[in-house]
Protein backbone atom coordinates (compact mmCIF):
# COMPACT_ATOMS: atom_id res chain seq x y z
CA UNK A 1 0.00 0.00 0.00
CA UNK A 2 1.32 3.37 -0.78
CA UNK A 3 1.30 6.04 2.05
CA UNK A 4 0.23 9.52 2.20
CA UNK A 5 3.35 11.51 1.57
CA UNK A 6 3.73 14.16 3.78
CA UNK A 7 6.34 17.30 4.57
CA UNK A 8 6.39 19.13 7.63
CA UNK A 9 9.09 21.17 8.95
CA UNK A 10 9.43 23.98 11.90
CA UNK A 11 8.96 27.71 11.70
CA UNK A 12 7.46 29.60 9.08
CA UNK A 13 10.40 29.70 6.75
CA UNK A 14 10.04 26.06 6.67
CA UNK A 15 7.15 26.73 3.99
CA UNK A 16 9.85 27.23 1.16
CA UNK A 17 11.72 24.31 1.94
CA UNK A 18 8.79 22.02 1.83
CA UNK A 19 7.73 23.12 -1.06
CA UNK A 20 11.60 22.15 -2.74
CA UNK A 21 11.43 18.79 -0.36
CA UNK A 22 7.54 18.05 -2.08
CA UNK A 23 9.54 18.27 -5.43
CA UNK A 24 11.76 15.49 -4.83
CA UNK A 25 8.65 13.37 -2.62
CA UNK A 26 6.14 13.97 -5.93
CA UNK A 27 8.12 13.03 -8.24
CA UNK A 28 8.63 9.49 -6.09
CA UNK A 29 11.73 10.46 -5.05
CA UNK A 30 13.38 9.18 -1.45
CA UNK A 31 12.34 11.07 1.53
CA UNK A 32 16.32 11.58 2.49
CA UNK A 33 16.80 13.21 -0.99
CA UNK A 34 13.66 15.62 0.02
CA UNK A 35 14.74 16.71 3.57
CA UNK A 36 18.25 17.57 2.34
CA UNK A 37 16.92 19.62 -0.84
CA UNK A 38 14.40 20.74 1.80
CA UNK A 39 17.43 21.76 4.49
CA UNK A 40 19.13 23.42 1.65
CA UNK A 41 16.99 26.66 1.37
CA UNK A 42 17.13 28.36 4.36
CA UNK A 43 20.56 27.48 4.26
CA UNK A 44 20.89 29.20 1.34
CA UNK A 45 18.36 32.41 2.29
CA UNK A 46 20.80 35.50 3.12
CA UNK A 47 17.66 36.92 5.16
CA UNK A 48 17.58 33.78 7.31
CA UNK A 49 20.24 34.57 10.56
CA UNK A 50 19.80 31.29 12.31
CA UNK A 51 20.80 28.74 9.33
CA UNK A 52 23.70 28.37 7.03
CA UNK A 53 25.39 30.94 5.48
CA UNK A 54 24.36 34.37 6.50
CA UNK A 55 24.15 32.83 10.62
CA UNK A 56 24.67 34.90 13.04
CA UNK A 57 27.99 34.12 14.58
CA UNK A 58 29.83 33.26 17.51
CA UNK A 59 30.58 35.89 20.26
CA UNK A 60 34.53 36.01 18.59
CA UNK A 61 32.86 36.64 15.33
CA UNK A 62 32.92 32.97 13.49
CA UNK A 63 29.89 31.66 11.58
CA UNK A 64 29.72 27.80 12.87
CA UNK A 65 27.37 25.68 11.76
CA UNK A 66 25.73 22.79 12.85
CA UNK A 67 23.65 19.90 11.10
CA UNK A 68 22.22 16.06 10.97
CA UNK A 69 20.45 13.54 8.83
CA UNK A 70 18.47 10.55 9.16
CA UNK A 71 16.51 8.23 7.30
CA UNK A 72 14.43 5.34 8.69
CA UNK A 73 17.40 2.67 8.10
CA UNK A 74 19.04 3.67 10.98
CA UNK A 75 21.44 5.61 8.91
CA UNK A 76 22.59 9.12 10.28
CA UNK A 77 25.30 11.32 9.62
CA UNK A 78 26.02 14.99 11.47
CA UNK A 79 28.68 17.50 11.29
CA UNK A 80 29.32 20.04 14.25
CA UNK A 81 30.94 23.68 14.84
CA UNK A 82 31.60 23.67 10.93
CA UNK A 83 33.12 26.78 9.54
CA UNK A 84 32.92 27.93 6.07
CA UNK A 85 30.80 25.52 4.32
CA UNK A 86 27.45 26.73 2.86
CA UNK A 87 25.60 23.99 3.19
CA UNK A 88 26.01 21.64 6.78
CA UNK A 89 23.30 19.56 5.56
CA UNK A 90 25.07 17.99 2.86
CA UNK A 91 28.35 17.66 4.76
CA UNK A 92 26.38 15.80 7.01
CA UNK A 93 24.87 13.65 4.28
CA UNK A 94 28.09 12.37 3.19
CA UNK A 95 29.20 11.58 6.63
CA UNK A 96 26.20 9.52 6.03
CA UNK A 97 27.18 7.88 3.02
CA UNK A 98 31.15 7.93 2.35
CA UNK A 99 32.44 7.26 6.42
CA UNK A 100 32.44 5.33 8.79
CA UNK A 101 31.45 7.65 11.54
CA UNK A 102 28.18 9.50 12.30
CA UNK A 103 29.60 12.56 12.95
CA UNK A 104 32.49 15.26 12.42
CA UNK A 105 33.35 18.29 14.00
CA UNK A 106 35.36 21.11 13.44
CA UNK A 107 38.60 21.55 11.56
CA UNK A 108 37.97 17.80 10.98
CA UNK A 109 34.41 18.47 9.50
CA UNK A 110 36.02 21.18 7.33
CA UNK A 111 38.53 19.02 6.05
CA UNK A 112 36.39 16.20 4.85
CA UNK A 113 33.86 18.66 3.36
CA UNK A 114 37.08 20.52 1.05
CA UNK A 115 37.92 16.39 0.14
CA UNK A 116 34.65 16.06 -1.05
CA UNK A 117 34.48 18.89 -2.79
CA UNK A 118 32.31 21.71 -1.08
CA UNK A 119 33.58 25.24 -1.71
CA UNK A 120 35.27 27.49 1.25
CA UNK A 121 33.41 30.11 1.49
CA UNK A 122 33.19 33.33 4.49
CA UNK A 123 29.76 33.13 5.19
CA UNK A 124 30.13 36.44 7.63
CA UNK A 125 27.93 38.83 6.04
CA UNK A 126 27.97 42.12 6.33
CA UNK A 127 24.63 42.16 7.76
CA UNK A 128 25.64 39.64 10.40
CA UNK A 129 28.51 41.66 10.72
CA UNK A 130 26.93 44.79 11.82
CA UNK A 131 24.70 42.94 14.13
CA UNK A 132 27.79 40.96 15.82
CA UNK A 133 29.48 44.41 16.59
CA UNK A 134 26.35 45.83 17.79
CA UNK A 135 26.49 42.81 20.20
CA UNK A 136 29.77 43.12 21.05
CA UNK A 137 28.89 46.69 22.62
CA UNK A 138 26.59 45.05 25.48
CA UNK A 139 27.69 41.05 24.89
CA UNK A 140 24.80 40.21 27.11
CA UNK A 141 23.93 36.38 26.14
CA UNK A 142 20.21 36.14 26.83
CA UNK A 143 17.89 34.17 24.33
CA UNK A 144 14.80 36.09 24.03
CA UNK A 145 11.43 33.67 23.37
CA UNK A 146 10.38 33.83 19.71
CA UNK A 147 7.11 35.15 21.11
CA UNK A 148 8.79 38.75 21.62
CA UNK A 149 9.21 39.04 18.14
CA UNK A 150 12.71 38.92 18.15
CA UNK A 151 13.79 35.15 18.18
CA UNK A 152 16.39 33.04 18.64
CA UNK A 153 19.60 34.21 17.60
CA UNK A 154 18.05 37.98 16.58
CA UNK A 155 19.51 40.91 18.33
CA UNK A 156 16.86 42.13 20.67
CA UNK A 157 15.60 45.72 20.09
CA UNK A 158 17.85 46.00 16.70
CA UNK A 159 16.89 47.50 13.75
CA UNK A 160 18.93 45.95 11.60
CA UNK A 161 16.56 44.10 8.50
CA UNK A 162 15.93 40.94 9.11
CA UNK A 163 15.54 40.61 12.71
CA UNK A 164 11.76 40.89 13.24
CA UNK A 165 11.58 37.75 11.59
CA UNK A 166 10.48 34.67 13.14
CA UNK A 167 13.63 32.23 11.51
CA UNK A 168 15.13 29.40 13.40
CA UNK A 169 16.63 26.08 13.02
CA UNK A 170 14.99 24.19 10.47
CA UNK A 171 14.00 20.20 10.98
CA UNK A 172 12.13 19.16 8.45
CA UNK A 173 10.65 15.16 8.47
CA UNK A 174 9.35 13.86 5.59
CA UNK A 175 7.13 10.68 4.53
CA UNK A 176 7.62 9.57 1.01
CA UNK A 177 5.12 7.65 -1.42
CA UNK A 178 6.86 4.64 -0.49
CA UNK A 179 6.23 4.98 2.88
CA UNK A 180 9.71 6.05 4.20
CA UNK A 181 11.02 8.66 6.75
CA UNK A 182 13.66 10.76 6.81
CA UNK A 183 14.68 13.89 8.86
CA UNK A 184 16.75 16.53 8.71
CA UNK A 185 18.34 19.60 11.19
CA UNK A 186 20.11 22.31 10.48
CA UNK A 187 21.08 25.54 12.36
CA UNK A 188 23.48 28.59 13.11
CA UNK A 189 23.39 28.11 16.67
CA UNK A 190 22.75 30.65 19.20
CA UNK A 191 24.09 33.56 18.20
CA UNK A 192 26.61 34.69 20.03
CA UNK A 193 27.27 31.00 21.44
CA UNK A 194 30.93 30.37 23.04
CA UNK A 195 33.27 28.99 20.15
CA UNK A 196 33.57 25.75 19.95
CA UNK A 197 29.40 25.61 21.93
CA UNK A 198 27.36 22.57 20.39
CA UNK A 199 23.57 22.76 20.35
CA UNK A 200 21.14 19.84 20.04
CA UNK A 201 20.69 19.96 16.15
CA UNK A 202 23.83 17.87 14.68
CA UNK A 203 22.80 15.50 17.72
CA UNK A 204 21.42 12.39 17.23
CA UNK A 205 18.22 11.49 19.75
CA UNK A 206 18.47 15.41 20.86
CA UNK A 207 17.66 17.60 17.58
CA UNK A 208 16.91 14.88 15.49
CA UNK A 209 15.53 11.10 15.30
CA UNK A 210 14.22 8.60 13.10
CA UNK A 211 12.96 5.12 13.40
CA UNK A 212 11.37 3.67 10.64
CA UNK A 213 8.87 1.47 11.93
CA UNK A 214 7.55 4.62 14.28
CA UNK A 215 8.21 7.71 13.52
CA UNK A 216 10.22 11.01 13.62
CA UNK A 217 10.53 14.11 15.43
CA UNK A 218 12.83 17.15 15.45
CA UNK A 219 13.11 20.03 17.88
CA UNK A 220 14.05 24.14 18.03
CA UNK A 221 14.59 25.89 20.85
CA UNK A 222 17.64 26.53 23.55
CA UNK A 223 19.23 23.27 22.13
CA UNK A 224 20.98 22.45 25.75
CA UNK A 225 17.80 21.61 27.55
CA UNK A 226 16.67 19.82 24.10
CA UNK A 227 20.00 18.06 24.89
CA UNK A 228 19.40 17.53 28.96
CA UNK A 229 16.75 15.44 27.84
CA UNK A 230 17.68 13.48 24.23
CA UNK A 231 14.15 15.27 23.13
CA UNK A 232 14.08 13.86 19.84
CA UNK A 233 14.81 10.12 21.17
CA UNK A 234 12.35 10.84 24.22
CA UNK A 235 9.46 12.05 21.66
CA UNK A 236 9.64 8.77 19.30
CA UNK A 237 9.97 6.60 22.38
CA UNK A 238 7.29 7.63 23.63
CA UNK A 239 5.26 7.29 20.36
CA UNK A 240 6.48 3.89 20.09
CA UNK A 241 4.88 3.56 23.64
CA UNK A 242 1.72 4.19 22.36
CA UNK A 243 1.20 8.41 22.23
CA UNK A 244 0.12 10.07 19.56
CA UNK A 245 2.65 12.20 17.94
CA UNK A 246 0.89 15.24 19.76
CA UNK A 247 0.90 14.12 22.63
CA UNK A 248 4.38 12.70 22.73
CA UNK A 249 5.44 16.19 22.36
CA UNK A 250 3.84 17.66 24.75
CA UNK A 251 5.11 15.20 27.54
CA UNK A 252 8.49 15.51 26.01
CA UNK A 253 8.43 19.62 26.87
CA UNK A 254 6.26 19.01 30.49
CA UNK A 255 9.19 16.89 30.95
CA UNK A 256 11.51 20.18 30.56
CA UNK A 257 8.55 22.43 32.52
CA UNK A 258 8.88 20.14 35.48
CA UNK A 259 12.60 19.45 35.73
CA UNK A 260 13.73 22.91 35.22
CA UNK A 261 10.45 25.15 36.17
CA UNK A 262 12.64 28.09 36.68
CA UNK A 263 14.35 28.32 33.53
CA UNK A 264 11.50 27.00 31.77
CA UNK A 265 9.54 30.00 32.10
CA UNK A 266 12.14 32.35 30.15
CA UNK A 267 13.37 29.80 27.19
CA UNK A 268 11.53 28.07 24.62
CA UNK A 269 12.10 24.41 23.75
CA UNK A 270 9.46 23.18 20.62
CA UNK A 271 9.60 19.34 19.20
CA UNK A 272 7.52 18.38 15.84
CA UNK A 273 6.82 14.97 15.07
CA UNK A 274 5.54 12.96 12.26
CA UNK A 275 4.53 9.78 12.55
CA UNK A 276 4.67 6.29 10.54
CA UNK A 277 1.18 6.61 9.63
CA UNK A 278 1.39 10.57 8.35
CA UNK A 279 0.08 11.72 11.69
CA UNK A 280 1.40 15.21 12.86
CA UNK A 281 2.03 16.77 16.58
CA UNK A 282 4.17 19.80 17.75
CA UNK A 283 3.84 21.33 20.83
CA UNK A 284 6.64 23.96 22.83
CA UNK A 285 7.17 25.66 26.31
CA UNK A 286 6.30 29.22 25.02
CA UNK A 287 4.08 30.64 22.42
CA UNK A 288 5.09 31.50 19.17
CA UNK A 289 6.28 28.02 17.68
CA UNK A 290 4.79 27.37 14.17
CA UNK A 291 5.50 24.89 11.90
CA UNK A 292 4.56 24.37 8.01
CA UNK A 293 2.76 21.49 6.49
CA UNK A 294 2.69 20.53 3.03
CA UNK A 295 0.72 17.23 1.71
CA UNK A 296 -1.31 16.60 -1.23
CA UNK A 297 -4.68 18.15 0.39
CA UNK A 298 -2.85 21.26 1.50
CA UNK A 299 0.48 23.18 0.70
CA UNK A 300 1.85 26.04 1.90
CA UNK A 301 0.13 25.70 5.71
CA UNK A 302 1.94 27.13 8.53
CA UNK A 303 0.31 26.05 11.60
CA UNK A 304 0.84 27.01 15.41
CA UNK A 305 2.03 24.93 18.10
CA UNK A 306 0.16 24.64 21.19
CA UNK A 307 2.51 25.74 24.49
CA UNK A 308 3.10 24.79 27.82
CA UNK A 309 2.54 28.66 28.80
C1 LIG B 1 20.64 25.28 19.04
N1 LIG B 1 18.41 24.43 18.72
O1 LIG B 1 21.74 25.40 18.52
C2 LIG B 1 19.44 25.27 18.15
C3 LIG B 1 19.04 26.66 17.90
C4 LIG B 1 17.61 26.93 17.77
O2 LIG B 1 15.88 28.26 18.32
O3 LIG B 1 16.82 26.13 17.39
N2 LIG B 1 17.19 28.06 18.18
O4 LIG B 1 20.47 25.22 20.26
Amino acid sequence: TRARPIVVSTWDFGVAANQVAWEVISRGGHALDAVEAGARVPEADMKNHTVGRAGYPDRDGHVSLDASIMDDQWRCGAVAALEHIAHPISVARRVLEKTPHVMLVGAGALQFALEQGFPREELLTPESDAAWKAWLKTQTYKPIANSEMSTYGHVPNSKLPGDVHNHDTLGILALDQQGRLSGACTTSGMAWKMRGRVGDSPIIGAGLYVDGEIGAATSTGVGEEVIRNSGSFLVVELMRQGLSPQRACEEAVMRIVRRRPETAKSLQVGFLALSRQGAVGAFAIQKGFVYARCDQNSVDQIIPAKSAF
